[in-house]
C-alpha cells in the first residue's frame, strides 16, 4: 500500500521509452513474417484498449498484412468509441481465427486472462508456444509474450503505439492520430492523471499536429452522455457508503434494468468517488453473473491500489486497479473489510456520515 510496497513485477523488469525504437523494428519484423495475425485486447475495452488495438491493426495493414482485430466481452465496443476509424470493422470473437493464427498481438493486457471468458474457453490455445507480441503499460504485466514491450512509464498503450509509428518513420494519418489521442485521453482522463508525463503531452501534441481531432475525442469521451448514464449514476450514488476510509458503492443488475444503462456507463463513478474529501480510496463493485467485478481508485499519494487489488488476485496501476471476487455478500464484505483495514483509520466526517445521524 505504501510507496515501497513490493509488487510481483517492478518497473526494473520492464522496458523504458528508450527501448521502443529497437522493439518497434522487432515488432515490424514479426508482423512481416506472419501470415495469419490476430489482434486482441481486454474484455470491457476502454478507449486505450480500443484505440491501441485499432491503431496497431492499421499499422499491420500498412505493412501489407490483413489482421483480424477483435474486441471481446459482452459489450464489445462501447457506443462512445464507435466514432473511431475502423471501430465498426472490429470482428466479434472468432475462435477459429485465434486457433489458426501464427501471430497473436495483445494490446493493453497485463496477462492473457484479461481477455475474459474467451481466455478460459480457449486456454490451451493461449498457453501453447507460438509467436505472441505483448504491448502494454501495466506494471503488473506478467510478460507472457514471446516479444514483450511493456512500458510502465507510458500513460497509455496508445502512447507506446504512437512511439512505434514514429520509430518506424511511418507518418501518422489523421484518423490514426484521433484514435491514438482517444486512447491517451481515455487513460489519462484528458491529460489529468499523475501518469501524464512530459512525454505524454509531447506525444499528444504530435498527434494533434498529425491531424488528431482533440475536440471530437473530448466530446465523445467526457462530455456527451445518454440520459441512462445520468439515471444510473443517480442510483449508484444514492447507495454510496463509507467503510472506514474507503468510500464505495455497487451497481446491481436491477439498477441497469431500471435505468436501461449498460455496465460500461457506470465506469466513471469510481473516479468521481475518489474525490470525496476524507476518502483514502474509492471502490465500485459490479454484481456480474459470475461474481463481483471491482474497480479501485485513490488520490492519496501513499496508497497503491494496484497492491490492494493484488491482495485479491487483481492488478493495475497505483491510482487505478481492479480485481474479481467470488459471488456472495460474504465475499464482498470480507473484501471491503480487508481494504478498509489496509487503508487505516476512517476520517472523522466519514464516521458521522455512516452513523445514520440526522443531518444538521
Ligand atoms: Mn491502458
Amino acid at each position: 500500500m505504501t510507496a515501497g510496497s513490493i509488487a510481483r513485477n517492478t518497473r526494473e523488469q520492464h522496458e523504458t521509452d528508450s527501448n521502443i525504437p529497437l522493439a518497434a523494428h522487432a515488432i515490424r519484423d514479426r508482423i512481416l513474417h506472419a501470415q495469419r495475425l490476430v489482434l486482441l485486447t481486454h474484455s470491457s475495452p476502454d478507449a486505450d484498449a480500443v484505440g491501441s488495438l485499432l491503431a496497431m491493426a492499421s499499422l499491420c495493414r500498412r505493412l501489407g498484412r490483413a489482421p483480424v482485430a477483435m474486441a471481446t466481452g459482452d459489450h464489445a465496443v462501447p457506443d462512445n468509441l464507435r466514432f473511431l476509424d475502423g471501430a465498426l470493422g472490429l470482428t466479434n470473437v472468432d475462435d477459429q481465427a485465434i486457433i489458426d493464427a501464427d501471430l497473436l498481438i495483445f494490446m493493453d493486457c497485463s496477462d492473457p486472462s484479461r481477455l475474459g471468458p474467451l481466455y478460459y474457453r480457449l486456454q490451451p490455445e493461449f498457453e501453447r508456444r507460438r509467436d505472441c507480441i505483448n504491448i502494454d503499460h501495466h506494471v503488473t504485466n506478467d510478460r507472457f509474450g514471446s516479444l514483450n514491450l511493456v512500458v510502465p512509464a507510458a500513460a497509455a498503450t496508445s502512447e507506446i503505439v504512437t512511439r512505434i509509428y514514429q520509430s518506424l518513420d511511418m507518418g501518422i494519418e489523421p484518423g490514426e492520430a484521433t484514435t491514438l489521442l482517444a486512447g491517451i485521453y481515455g487513460d489519462t482522463l484528458g491529460l489529468r492523471t499523475p501518469s501524464t508525463t512530459p512525454s505524454t503531452l509531447r506525444v499528444s501534441a504530435e498527434l494533434i499536429e498529425a491531424g488528431g481531432d482533440v475536440d471530437t475525442v473530448v466530446d465523445y469521451l467526457f462530455r456527451l452522455k445518454p440520459f441512462s448514464t445520468i439515471a444510473l449514476w443517480g442510483e449508484a450514488l444514492s447507495h454510496v457508503q463509507w467503510r472506514g476510509a474507503l468510500i464505495w458503492t455497487a451497481i446491481y443488475p436491477e439498477m441497469l434494468a431500471k435505468t436501461g444503462a449498460t455496465r460500461a456507463e457506470g465506469e466513471g463513478i469510481v473516479n468521481f468517488l475518489a474525490g470525496a474529501l476524507g476518502a483514502r480510496a474509492a471502490c465500485l463493485l459490479y454484481l456480474e453473473p459470475w461474481g463481483w467485478r471491482v474497480s479501485l481508485r485513490s488520490l492519496a499519494d501513499d496508497v497503491d491500489v494496484a497492491w490492494l487489488a493484488k491482495r485479491h488476485g487483481g492488478g493495475g496501476h497505483t491510482r487505478a486497479a481492479g480485481c474479481r471476487l467470488e459471488p456472495g455478500e460474504a465475499q464482498r464484505e470480507r473484501f471491503l473489510d480487508d481494504i478498509a483495514a489496509q487503508l487505516g483509520p476512517a476520517p472523522d466526517h466519514a464516521i458521522t456520515v455512516s452513523s445514520g445521524d440526522e443531518p444538521v
